[in-house]
């Protein structure tokens, strides 16, 4: 009948739609819960959902897109690991009619009207603030930091640096003295910590560890423990992503503060996706997340008993 015909059409618009994601890969607790929810948020909204893992390689996003497009899917979620290179395969998505929607990082200005809209964090905003509490903390105090930055190239690294920089040029005694990618890893965040401990005469001349994500401070935690230092007293620490990890050294007295961003980039995007294909509703170019500053006062125990078994 024309009633149940009717019914079956409304109910289909997000059980009809396909979409793929190239995910950068699994790095960081926060990229694997990034993972975890959209597929739960896929499935909340009866979405058919395909998961690419380009293992840290650009040229394996690349080719996944590329297979996406020619599965025709109805849209393409990308989260680029580099901001640069991506002209040329969303120019073929978008002669396809596949709208493309960037998660977590930026592509190039270049780009711009290559993609429908970005769900992302304001990362030079979350630099920014790990900066002005790290002044706020150390106060008067002459204050060298080491920095662990993130995968060279990430739209993500280049803001959380930028923003960081911008956040503590207020105050000339804090300063940045060695900086180096840990590239987003645990075991990359504890080797460039322990180099950085070595070159800094074992330590005692860092009064502070930034690093642009929780997992690179996990490893630096642990390097600075094997070299005989206090972190989260001797040495001050911030961070960002809240994984449940960094609350556990939190909660240990073994790290400072993090800036919170939502793995659920995911579901902003369905809804954006869903509103466009059913309405041709354009979303803005930017969907910002929240980012939330933690510190030891936030009852980090807490925070990690709600957070864990959450995907991280
Ligand atoms: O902060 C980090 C990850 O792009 C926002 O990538 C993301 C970042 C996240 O590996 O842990």
């Amino acid at each position: 009948t024309a009633f149940s015909g009717a019914l079956v059409s409304a109910g289909a618009q997000a059980a009809d739609l396909t979409i793929g994601f190239s995910q950068i890969g699994s790095e960081s607790g926060w990229r694997a819960a990034e993972t975890t929810v959209s597929k739960a948020e896929a499935k909340k909204r009866n979405i058919n959902f395909k998961i690419a893992d380009a293992q840290q390689k650009q040229e394996n996003q690349i080719k996944a897109i590329r297979s996406f497009i020619a599965q025709g899917v109805d849209a393409i979620f990308l989260a680029p690991v580099v901001s640069t290179g991506w002209d040329s395969v969303l120019k073929e998505a978008k002669e396809a009619n596949i709208p493309v929607v960037l998660l977590d990082r930026d592509i190039d200005p270049s780009g711009k009207d290559l993609y429908l809209t970005a769900v992302t964090s304001d990362s030079v905003h979350e630099g920014r603030v790990a900066g002005q509490w790290l002044v706020k903390t150390v106060g008067a105090k002459p204050c060298n930091v080491v920095e662990l930055q993130g995968t060279v190239g990430a739209s993500v690294a280049a803001n959380r640096k930028k923003g960081f920089e911008e956040g503590i040029a207020s105050a000339p005694n804090v300063k940045i003295v060695r900086s180096q990618t840990g590239d987003f890893t645990r075991a990359k965040g504890k080797e460039v910590m322990e180099s950085f401990i070595k070159a800094e005469g074992g330590g005692k001349n860092i009064c502070a560890v930034y690093a642009h994500n929780d997992d690179m401070m996990v490893g630096a935690i642990q390097a600075m423990k094997e070299a005989g230092l206090k972190p989260g007293s001797d040495v001050l620490t911030v961070s960002i992503d809240a994984v449940p990890d960094i609350f556990k050294a939190m909660a240990a007295g073994e790290a400072n503060t993090t800036v919170e961003l939502t793995p659920n980039m995911a579901g902003p995007a369905f809804d954006a996706i869903i509103a466009y294909k059913a309405k041709g509703t354009v979303p803005p170019k930017w969907i910002q997340t929240e980012s939330k500053l933690y510190t030891a006062a936030d009852n980090p125990q807490a925070v990690y008993d709600s957070k864990k078994g959450l995907g991280y």
